[in-house]
């Protein structure tokens, strides 16, 4: 049906509307089994469009009931309808349009527009679900003021919100009652919000830095009432955070969140009115592991950030949403590190953005920060927009320096609050409020694809200088093969032979500038020469990851074991731990294809116990080196992947460096496994994480003694990490425990869905060779739910996502499961469903048996009738 009619929507045909809506009056009147919806709209022409008498109204999946302009009732032939769009024609400079029309919340499994979820009402309008709720301007650029009237059956719904204040309410006949919701900030549509249901609340309150009380509220199921604690916590740590660092404060006066169990994502910043996925709300110690608590908090304080930076200030269009995303994430970095461990921080960010968009960009659906085409925006909600988009943000604080960058954004804030804007618009106020030309920073948002930069060293023993020498370049992406020289400022230091920094002298300064220097790569070609050099160094290269580019240096397995001994950075130092294992697996994939046997030196065992054992060094830190990069990232460094190869190696080397490090791993471990009250600290937190990375070391030994070890730490934990980090390590393990522990997981947490969510995760995880027959069976498990975001992520997503070796089974197993179910799922909910079929995306990756069942799979959906836009964009851009 759709993909007949696929439109390719793009940034250089945008248009302002014909006419701005000052207002919109909302009636909402929910029903057993269908709800009416009347708006009544105040359009005005745009100052841009003097001629202009015709408007199109967004509008799709609603029985329309009437159409009055001005009071006065329209017939069929004073408009147009299909299936997207309410024309109308010959309209007047101002004028009040009237529509009503009948929707089906009960129906709608998409998830957009307004559903139920556990018999309860909620909306999801971005990125353009409005219009499955009443005829709109469904457009960011179209921005009102919001009065939301809510009228439902008193029993079975009595709460009612939507955003901004609570003017009105009161009962009405038939055991119905009604709420009345004015928002003072004009907003676009994508952040309306309904919810009305059963609900339980917590309330508290935050009183702003110019001493105004907010009353803050968050809303559940009752059952899950005493779990929303920590989310509470976090949403006042985020409040003040957001007033110390960047002088902005909450605006309403109140700040309500609602926690939902079935939501397409993770959360939604609605103004006033977020709505979350339960599982970004709930947390108990025994229910919740130290990640979800990390993730709770960053998630309420990205959220929260939205306010200003999304809400206040929003896009002009979709193709700017890392305007938006990109800005928040960086926000919610910033947030976290503040308040844990800033290097732990910046590494799994990092960790995240390799394994998941460096390979985005390398891939078919590779697109710039801010794409100039799609088909379906909720396509491009992507790691690109997302987590580049954080780092393209985070450069503008690199080249300004922290205080630079604030008033690059008191600037923005400036000139832009009430306004919906580009990244044009953002990037001028970091320029301007500089006194910076920050043109070259265009580069970022235009073209896709990972620079590389290419890195060598001069060393002149009798001059005593060190240059070093910089080649940039970008390979080709599907938008451009042509690339423009990025700015990249690239962080160098210099390590002498005693493992010292060297005190830099660069030649374009005429100071000497510490022991870290930042070059600004602008230029295709580049070099800096530092003076004073007395010994031949060791670079240490882009540190803190200062940019998100790849280098290359020539570097040995000795320099890395250097690098992980002395560098001064904490990232590259882990950077060191990174590399030198690739380089090792990569070695070790040459060897397994040669025919040749596998080995690891012992000095690379040394190295990674000197990191094991390097007590000055935060728990933490020593369980990020030790975690070795994953099956993906591997496939993601060669050409022709074969993912059973890739998985021997790489349990190779984890087993070898388990036996070699066995009494140092279980004395790390014995140090660490005290009892002792769980607390959410970062030093807790870093304890457990090393104590768990001992353990799942410990379990490639897979002998009697390490059964029970994993056995015993199951069933003794006191707290959701060590019990889960327990079982996902005999998930891996053909034994009598690993049952034992799943059954009994499974006995105690059955009726809790989001912990039943991690059971469903680690068997569709386990590498055992029945895993696919499993994930099969676990489809019918009472537990899972084929319509529910998270259950199927869990289960579905981790198998196709999380598990290179059995989805990418050599007899096509794996696809032809992921293929019938997306197909299935995409009559349902396109956009859950388009996300699952990116596992085939990357097809052309892999070594060519696979990849031509890969690429007959993406075939197969290509064929059906009737797939969805999101469905056929992801699929057709695969194939191209
Ligand atoms: N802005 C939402 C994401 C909406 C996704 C629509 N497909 C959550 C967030 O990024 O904060
Ligand atoms: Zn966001």
């Amino acid at each position: 049906m759709k993909q007949g009619q696929a439109q390719v929507i793009r940034l250089e045909e945008y248009q302002v509307p014909n006419y701005q809506a000052d207002w919109i009056k909302l009636n909402v009147d929910l029903g057993d089994e269908s709800t009416i919806v009347t708006s009544t709209v105040k359009y005005q022409r745009h100052t841009d469009k003097p001629e202009a008498t015709t408007l199109a109204l967004h509008g799709e999946s609603q029985e329309l009931l009437s159409v009055e302009l001005d009071g006065k009732a329209l017939s069929d032939a004073d408009y147009e309808l299909d299936e997207q769009y309410l024309s109308l024609r010959d309209l007047p400079q101002t004028f009040e349009l009237t529509v009503s029309s009948r929707i089906y919340p009960q129906k709608n499994t998409s998830l957009e527009g307004l559903f139920q979820s556990s018999g309860n009402y909620c909306t999801q309008c971005e990125a353009e679900g409005f219009r499955k709720i009443t005829y709109f301007l469904d457009r960011p650029d179209a921005m009102s003021i919001f009065t939301t009237r809510i009228t439902a059956d008193k029993a079975t719904n009595p709460v009612l919100l939507s955003n901004g204040n609570c003017i009105e309410k009161g009962d009405l006949e038939d055991g119905r009652h009604f709420a009345v919701w004015h928002d003072p900030f004009i907003k676009p549509a994508y952040l309306f919000a309904l919810v009305a249901g059963n609900l339980s609340h917590v309330s508290d309150e935050f009183i702003t830095c110019s001493g105004r009380k907010v009353t803050l509220e968050i809303y559940t199921e009752a059952h899950n009432i005493t779990r929303c604690d920590h989310a509470m916590q976090s949403l006042k740590r985020a409040m003040k955070w957001d007033e110390e660092r960047f002088g902005l404060e909450y605006d309403l006066d109140i700040y309500m969140v609602v926690a939902v169990d079935d939501f397409n994502m993770g959360a939604m910043e609605n103004k006033g009115l977020n709505v979350f996925n339960s599982k970004l709300v709930f947390a108990s110690p025994d229910t919740a592991t130290d990640m979800d608590y990390i993730n709770i908090e960053a998630v309420i304080g990205h959220e929260y950030f939205h306010n200003w930076t999304g809400n206040r200030v929003t896009c002009r269009d979709w193709f700017q949403l890392s305007l938006k995303e990109g800005l928040t994430v960086f926000r919610d970095q910033e947030f976290t590190a503040d308040l844990h461990s800033r290097p732990v921080k910046r590494i799994e960010d990092v960790r995240m953005l390799r394994t998941n968009q460096f390979s985005e960009d390398a891939g078919p659906m590779a697109h710039p920060i801010r794409p100039s085409s799609f088909i379906e925006i909720n396509n491009f909600y992507t790691m690109t927009v997302y987590e580049k988009g954080a780092e393209v943000v985070r450069l503008y604080q690199t080249l300004l320096g922290r205080e630079g960058f604030r008033k690059g954004m008191d600037l923005y804030f400036e000139r832009h609050d009430g306004q919906a804007v580009t990244t044009e618009d953002f990037l001028a106020a970091m320029a301007d409020a500089n006194g910076r030309d920050l043109s070259q920073m265009q580069n970022w948002y235009n073209q896709a694809g990972t620079p590389e930069v290419a890195v060598t060293m001069d060393y002149n023993a009798a001059a005593k200088t060190c240059t070093l020498n910089f080649k940039q370049s970008c390979p080709p992406t599907p938008e451009s093969s042509d690339k423009k020289p990025f700015l990249i400022p690239f962080a160098v230091s210099l390590l002498a032979p005693s493992g010292d920094a060297v005190e830099l002298h660069p030649d374009s300064e005429s100071d000497a500038q510490g022991t870290r220097y930042v070059v600004q790569l602008s230029e295709r070609e580049q070099s800096v020469r530092f003076d004073n050099v007395a010994e031949k160094p060791l670079p240490s290269l882009l540190g803190d990851f200062s940019a998100p580019v790849k280098y290359s240096f020539d570097y040995s397995v000795d320099d890395y074991i250097f690098l992980m001994q002395h560098d001064t950075d904490d990232f590259n130092r882990w950077e060191a731990s990174q590399r030198l294992a690739q380089l090792l697996m990569l070695q070790m994939l040459d060897d397994r294809a040669a025919g040749r046997a596998l080995g690891v030196a012992p000095e690379v065992v040394d190295a990674y116990q000197q990191v094991l054992e390097n007590e000055a060094l935060d728990p933490a830190l020593r369980a990020e080196a030790l975690s070795l990069p994953g099956e993906s990232d591997l496939v993601d460094a060669i050409t022709n992947a074969d993912p059973e190869a890739i998985h021997e190696v790489r349990e190779y080397l984890i087993s070898t460096l388990a036996n070699g490090l066995r009494l140092p791993l279980e004395a790390c471990y014995e140090q660490l496994n005290q009892a002792e009250e769980y607390r959410v600290d970062a030093v807790s937190i870093g304890r457990r994480s090393l104590k768990n990375t001992c353990l799942s070391y410990l379990a490639r030994i897979n002998d009697e003694g390490v059964h029970a070890l994993c056995f015993a730490q199951f069933e003794n934990a006191n707290n959701m990490t060590d019990r889960l980090a327990a079982l996902s390590a005999l998930a891996n393990i053909d034994c009598p425990e690993r049952e034992q522990a799943l059954k009994a997981f499974e006995t105690q947490w059955r009726d809790n869905p989001l912990v039943m969510d991690k059971w469903f995760m680690i068997q569709a995880g386990s590498s055992l060779p029945d895993t696919l027959d499993q994930v099969k069976l676990l489809q019918k498990h009472p537990a899972f739910d084929g319509n529910n975001p998270n259950k199927i992520r869990s289960l579905i997503g981790r198998f196709a996502m999380g598990n290179p070796v059995n989805f990418h089974r050599a007899d096509g197993e794996g696809y032809r499961f992921l293929t019938d179910f997306v197909i299935e799922l995409d009559k349902r909910n396109p956009q859950v469903a388009s996300r699952m079929a990116r596992a085939l995306a990357k097809w052309r990756q892999f070594e060519p048996a696979r990849a031509d069942l890969m690429k007959a799979s993406l075939e197969r959906i290509h064929q059906q009738s009737g797939i969805s836009n999101d469905m056929f964009e992801i699929v057709d851009k695969s194939l191209s």
